[in-house]
């Protein structure tokens, strides 16, 4: 069975809540195509006003981050049952800029992955080489074990239903999209390392986004690839051109 495409727009620390008002009214009109799964990942506070405004439409408002705790004393954290609350259906997990800046590691990704599927979020679980990595030509190995690490504990059934972006960190925000055919490798070598770990039908189920500058130039030809379901889009979103890209089959 082909696997539905999905698209998600990271907004990232872009956007206050009347901006990410302003902003789903400008993109429900352009991003209607019934055919790909659209999703918004926004900031915390702009979930609930963004999910008001996408009212009635295709779009469907996701997460940026979650904790991997219930509840407690953890100051400024969201956790995964306010999400739920809230209305929301995916949450990005372990994005590079998290890695980076906020300290998680392959660990605390696997506790938030399972976390997520505990409460029935589907995570947009991040992956990917720096460039030093992809210059020592150890880039499938490194995501294979980002991978591995991610899917610890996860069964079979939770794992048919997550998505997993592949963003190289060196074409994150840079202009740089990998090319096609690097995208698509890395893609397959995902989906072979799932494969491994579970079976043919979860292999083919789970669905793997690019990120990584993607723009409404390069998204036809990556959405193309055969391992390749969509895109985890970052600075696109944020404009007109985010409709481009969905409809990047019309
Ligand atoms: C990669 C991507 C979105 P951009 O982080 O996750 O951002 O498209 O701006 O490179």
């Amino acid at each position: 069975m082909a696997r539905r495409k999905i698209v998600a727009g990271n907004w990232k620390m872009n956007k206050t809540p009347s901006e990410a008002v302003a902003l789903v009214n400008e993109l429900k009109p352009l991003v209607a195509n019934e055919e790909v799964d659209v999703v918004f990942c926004v900031p915390a506070i702009d979930i609930i006003p963004a999910m008001q405004a996408a009212e009635g439409s295709n779009i469907c408002i996701g997460a940026e981050n979650m904790y991997y705790e219930e509840k407690g004393a953890y100051t400024g954290e969201i956790a995964p049952a306010m999400l739920v609350d809230a209305g929301v259906k995916y949450v990005i997990i372990g994005h590079s800029e998290r890695r980076e800046y906020f300290a998680e590691t392959d660990e605390t990704v696997n506790a938030k992955v399972l976390k997520a599927f505990e409460h029935s979020l589907t995570p947009i679980i991040c992956c990917g080489e720096s460039l030093t990595q992809r210059e020592q030509g150890i880039t499938i190995d490194w995501i294979r074990q980002q991978i591995k690490i991610a899917f610890l504990n996860v069964t079979a059934d939770q794992a048919k239903t997550a998505v997993v972006a592949y963003e190289p960190i060196w074409a994150i925000g840079t202009g740089k999209t990998a090319t096609t055919q690097q995208a698509q490798e890395v893609c397959a070598a995902i989906r072979a390392c799932i494969r491994e770990i579970y079976d043919d039908a979860t292999a083919e189920a789970i669905r793997i986004q690019y990120g990584g500058s993607v723009n409404a130039k390069t998204a036809p030809e990556l959405f193309a690839q055969p391992d390749i379901d969509g895109g985890l889009v970052g600075g696109a979103s944020l404009k007109a051109e985010f409709g481009d890209i969905v409809n990047y089959n019309k």
